[in-house]
């Protein structure tokens, strides 16, 4: 069974909503062309899952929580490395809402809501605490991920490459994602392909519509 999983479609990460953290071409158009393209995979059928960043208000990513740091400014925290970001998806806040209609999904599973660890992935946080993905994809006998969302270069990337490393296969549909930025765009492109993750370019190249 084929699960289409949607990352982090959140006002926080859109040009469209003001966000905090928007990343580059995230307008209108580009979160109404991931709403249409989600409902004609639940349309043919499939189950759709969908991550939500979901930090309570004094996490650990955020630059606020580091007196002193500038926003985007890496630190080192255990030994891992830590980009601190703007406030984002700070829990029951609008920008952490997700911006298609939650019926739309069979699931919505939250990530990051430890104030110590973030999560990019969408299976576990980075003190190795999951997050329920696997449980909702198990639920749907899921032997093959498709996914799309932002960011590319963060939560796109750490999802697939986690979900490679469990044994699913795993598509990626490349017109769907927006990443920070270029560079680390480019290198969760190349990363992503040689775990052995699927690229696509669009949503029919998946063959799954009906
Ligand atoms: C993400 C930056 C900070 C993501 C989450 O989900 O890609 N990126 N928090
Ligand atoms: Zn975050």
């Amino acid at each position: 069974m084929e699960t289409i999983l949607v990352v982090d479609i959140q006002g926080d990460f859109t040009e469209w909503k003001k966000g905090s953290l928007a990343v580059p071409g995230t307008g209108e158009d580009y979160v109404q062309e991931v709403l249409q393209i989600t409902r004609r995979f639940k349309e043919a059928g499939h189950p759709v899952l969908a991550t939500q960043d979901w930090h309570p208000a004094d996490h650990i990513s955020f630059h606020t929580s580091h007196p002193g740091k500038k926003p985007f400014a890496a630190v080192s925290l255990e030994g891992r490395e830590q980009i601190l970001w703007p406030p984002h998806c700070v829990q029951h806040t609008a920008g952490a809402a997700l911006l298609i209609d939650p019926s739309l999904f069979d699931a919505v599973v939250h990530k990051g809501t430890d104030r110590r660890y973030d999560s990019y992935s969408g299976f576990e946080d980075d003190g190795g605490v999951w997050t329920g993905l696997d449980q909702e994809l198990e639920k749907r006998n899921t032997t093959r991920i498709i996914l799309y969302g932002i960011a590319t270069d963060y939560c796109v990337r750490f999802t697939a490459l986690h979900g490679l490393g469990r044994g699913y296969a795993v598509t990626v549909i490349e017109s769907l994602c927006r990443g920070v930025a270029p560079e680390t765009s480019t290198r969760a492109w190349e990363e992503m392909k040689s775990a052995g993750a699927v690229i696509v370019r669009d949503a029919g190249d998946t063959r799954l519509f009906s």
